[in-house]
């Protein structure tokens, strides 16, 4: 089986390049570029007209797929190519596997991506209806969405106090998918202070070799990811 990951710099698609480099897989790499389009965003499109990073292109038996979703890619790799939790495991930590795993893009990162919706469109508002737009974004942060983030930001802290990892014990796609939004948080929320355990979690992701592999070969860039998310605050 042949893999190939469509990746843009400095965005969700990392996780799946981190996901690449921890299960040691063979795959290649094509990051693409969107204005003005590159040769890589090019061949993607010429794949799927509608595809989001990251895409990973599937070649098997003659036969070719391109995969969207993050966490499809994942559920995909981990498989077909690579262990789930044993089966054996504990029923406790298959069950949290299953629902961190989900909790990352099912419910955590559409809160951070209401925050940049609203954060767009005051920046889009033309400038004397901009105290229009920017009180409504501040009534939705206000009234549910600073909330319903820092319930789920509690929600880990207390999970990470009493497990190394979100599935328990071990590592698993888990810990990688939530690991960009939590990363978010970690950017541009103005109390992330408050959280002493999903900061060390993070610090004790940082230490891996496969994640700091990853982040050489995406050319992730700090900075960019930091000014992206300070914006939606
Ligand atoms: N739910 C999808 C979202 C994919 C997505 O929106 N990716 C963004 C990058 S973070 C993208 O492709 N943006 C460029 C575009 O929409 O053309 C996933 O997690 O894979």
């Amino acid at each position: 089986m042949k893999l190939t990951l469509y990746h843009l710099a400095t965005s969700r698609s990392q996780r799946i390049l981190w996901l690449l480099e921890e299960f040691q897989l063979n795959y290649d790499l094509v990051i693409c570029r969107q204005n003005p389009p590159n040769a890589g965003m090019q061949q993607l499109k010429q794949h799927s007209a509608s595809a989001k990073f990251p895409t990973l292109l599937i070649q098997a038996d003659q036969q070719q797929f391109a995969l969207s979703e993050s966490s499809a890619i994942a559920e995909f790799l981990q498989q077909h190519l690579h262990k789930a939790p044993a089966a054996d495991s504990a029923l406790e930590q298959q069950l949290q596997f299953s629902f961190w795993k989900n909790f990352a893009d099912a419910s955590f990162m559409p809160n951070l991506a209401l925050k940049q919706i609203f954060a767009h469109i005051v920046q889009r508002t033309p400038l004397p209806l901009r105290p229009v737009s920017w009180c409504f974004k501040q009534g939705f942060s206000l009234g549910y969405l600073n909330q319903a983030i820092a319930a789920q930001l509690d929600s880990i802290e207390q999970h990470l106090s009493r497990h190394a990892w979100l599935a328990g014990n071990s590592f698993s796609i888990a810990d990688i998918l939530v690991w960009f939004p939590l990363q978010a948080c970690a950017a541009a929320h103005p109390e992330f202070m408050r959280y002493p355990h999903c900061r060390h979690y993070l610090a004790q992701i940082e230490s891996r070799p496969a994640f700091q592999q990853a982040l050489r070969k995406g050319q992730w860039s700090d900075a960019q990811f930091k000014q992206y998310w300070a914006k939606a605050w």
